[in-house]
C-alpha cells in the first residue's frame, strides 16, 4: 500500500499535466480518425477517468473503475462509437501515467507501479469490452467473468470475480448509488453475494424508458450476468415516488411510424428481462405508468409496497398498443381487468393489485428492501440451470399464439389507422403541452 501512496501523492501534483497529455493524445489521434466529442468533455472524460485510478489506489480495490467502465461501454454504445475509440482514453491515459509516474519515482517502485496502474486500467478496459460486447450480442452477455481483477494485491486474474466481495451481505462491487456510478448514470449497479441489483435514477424524467434508460439497464444485464448473478433485483432509486413514468414520450415516433415496433427500445429491453436466464424481480416502491407496466409485468416476480400503483395508459395518448405486449397482459392478469385498465387508465392501487395478483408480495414500505432481499437470496440459492430452462419454458408456453398471417396483419392494419391519426398526435401534443388530449375519432 505504501507504493499506492506514493503514486497517489505525485499523482495529485501531476493530475493536470497527466490530464492535458491524455486529451491533446485524443485529440490529435481523432484529427487523423473520425469524430471527436467537444474539448470540454474530452476533458469531462479524461478527468473522470483519471479521477478513478486515483480512487482504485486509494481504495487497494478496482472496483470503483469496474462500474464506471461498465456504464461508460453503455453510453459509448447507445451514441455508436466503436469500441477501440470507446477503449482509447483507457489506453492513452495509461501510457501517459506511466510516463509521469517513471520519471517521479526511484527506479526499485516502477516495476510495481507499471503492475498498479495496468491492472486497473486494464480492469477497467476489460470491464467497457465486456459490457460493449454483450451489447452489441444483443445483450446475451460474455459469460462467466475471469481473469478480470476486483483487488490490487495480485497480478491481475489472481483475485476473485467482481462481486466476491460482497458476500458478507453488504453492498458489493458497483454500490448503489455510490461515487463508483459517473455523476450522471441513471442506471447504476450493486451486487449483494448473488443477487445483482439494478436501480433506475432519472429523477428528473420519473425514470422515463428513454433509449439511453434501455441501453444502461441492458447493460447491466449483461454486466451482472458475465457476474455470475443468480438473481435480478429492478428497484428505483431511492425516495423516488414514481417507479417508472413509462415509455420516454418525447421518443416517440410523430405518427405514420409503428410506435411500439419491433426495434423500439422498451421492445428490446422487454424482451432481454423475458429471456434473462434468472429470475428479475420487480421491487415497486411509487407509481408505475403506461410501458413501465410492461416491464414489470415482464420480471419473473413482483414485491410492492403500500405506495405501490400501476397504470396503463396508451387510450391517454391515442397509442395503439402493440399485438405482443397485449400478450403479455393476456398471459398475465384476467381479460376482465387488461380490458378495465386499459379503456380507464385508471391506477390500480397497491391493494387491488395485490387482490388481482399483479403482485406476488405487498409489505409495508419499511420491509420492502429486506423482504425482496430475501426472496432474491432465496432463489439465488436454486439451481440456476433448472430456472433458467423453467423460465424459458413458461416463457415460450406463454408468450406465443398462433395467428394466421392474414389475422396478423389485419392488426397491423387496423394498428397502423390509429397510429396515422390525428388523435395519435393529439394525445402526444397533449402531454408535451401539459394539457387534456382532445379526442377527435379521426
Ligand atoms: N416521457 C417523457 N418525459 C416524461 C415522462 C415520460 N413518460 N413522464 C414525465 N416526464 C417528464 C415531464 O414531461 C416533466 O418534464 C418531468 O418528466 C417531470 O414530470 O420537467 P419537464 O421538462 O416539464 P412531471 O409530470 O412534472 O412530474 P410529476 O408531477 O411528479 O408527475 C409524474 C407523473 C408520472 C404522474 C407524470 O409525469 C405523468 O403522468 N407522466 C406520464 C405517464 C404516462 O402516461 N406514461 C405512459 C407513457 O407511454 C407508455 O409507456 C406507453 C408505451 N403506453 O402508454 O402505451
Amino acid at each position: 500500500m505504501e507504493i499506492s501512496m506514493r503514486i497517489s501523492a505525485v499523482l495529485a501534483q501531476a493530475g493536470d499535466r497527466v490530464i492535458g497529455d491524455v486529451v491533446a493524445t485524443l485529440d490529435q489521434r481523432d484529427q487523423a480518425h473520425r469524430r471527436a466529442p467537444s474539448p470540454a468533455e474530452r476533458r469531462h472524460d479524461v478527468e473522470h477517468l483519471f479521477d478513478l485510478v486515483r480512487q482504485c489506489l486509494q481504495d487497494g480495490r478496482a472496483d470503483p473503475i469496474i462500474t464506471a467502465s461498465q456504464q461508460i461501454a453503455a453510453d459509448r454504445f447507445a451514441a455508436g462509437i466503436d469500441l477501440a475509440d470507446a477503449q482509447a482514453a483507457f489506453v492513452v491515459l495509461e501510457d501517459v501515467l506511466w510516463r509521469h509516474l517513471s520519471a517521479e519515482l526511484a527506479a526499485d517502485q516502477q516495476l510495481e507501479t507499471l503492475r498498479l496502474v495496468n491492472t486497473i486500467l486494464g480492469t477497467g478496459k476489460d470491464a467497457l469490452a465486456r459490457t460493449y460486447v454483450a451489447l452489441a450480442q444483443g445483450g446475451s452477455g460474455t459469460g462467466p467473468a475471469d481473469g478480470t481483477a476486483d483487488a490490487l494485491t495480485g497480478p491481475p486474474g489472481s483475485a476473485g470475480p467482481p462481486g466476491s466481495a460482497s458476500t458478507d451481505g453488504t453492498a458489493g462491487t458497483s454500490g448503489t448509488g455510490g461515487t463508483d456510478a459517473p455523476v450522471d448514470a441513471i442506471v447504476q449497479t450493486a451486487v449483494q453475494g448473488k443477487v445483482g441489483i439494478i436501480t433506475l435514477d432519472d429523477r428528473q424524467k420519473r425514470n422515463a424508458i428513454s433509449a439511453r434508460m434501455v441501453t444502461s439497464i441492458v447493460a447491466a444485464l449483461a454486466s451482472l450476468r458475465a457476474q455470475d448473478m443468480r438473481t435480478i433485483v429492478i428497484r428505483a432509486a431511492g425516495g423516488m415516488s414514481v417507479w417508472s413514468s413509462g415509455h420516454d414520450i418525447s421518443e416517440l415516433p410523430q405518427g405514420r411510424r409503428d410506435p411500439l415496433g419491433y426495434d423500439d427500445p422498451l421492445e428490446g429491453l422487454l424482451r432481454a428481462i423475458r429471456t434473462f436466464p434468472a429470475p428479475v424481480v420487480a421491487m415497486v416502491h411509487g407509481t408505475v405508468w403506461g410501458g413501465a407496466l410492461d416491464l414489470v409485468l415482464s420480471c419473473d416476480l413482483v414485491i410492492a409496497d403500500e405506495t405501490a400503483s400501476f397504470a396503463i395508459t396508451p387510450a391517454n395518448l391515442g397509442l395503439p398498443y402493440n399485438t405482443t405486449g397485449l400478450l403479455h397482459f393476456v398471459g398475465r392478469l384476467p381479460i376482465n381487468l387488461i380490458k378495465e385498465m386499459f379503456f380507464t387508465a385508471a391506477s390500480l392501487d397497491a391493494q387491488k393489485a395485490k387482490e388481482w395478483m399483479v403482485v406476488n408480495h405487498l409489505v409495508a414500505s419499511g420491509e420492502l428492501e429486506a423482504a425482496t432481499l430475501e426472496l432474491a437470496r432465496t432463489m439465488a440459492t436454486k439451481s440456476p440451470m433448472a430456472m433458467a430452462v423453467i423460465k424459458e419454458q413458461l416463457r415460450v408456453l406463454t408468450d406465443y399464439q398462433p395467428i394466421a398471417a392474414q389475422v396478423y396483419e389485419r392488426l397491423q392494419g387496423l394498428r397502423r389507422q390509429a397510429y396515422d391519426s390525428s388523435d395519435y398526435l393529439e394525445g402526444l401534443r397533449a402531454f408535451a403541452e401539459k394539457r387534456q388530449p382532445i379526442f377527435r375519432g379521426t
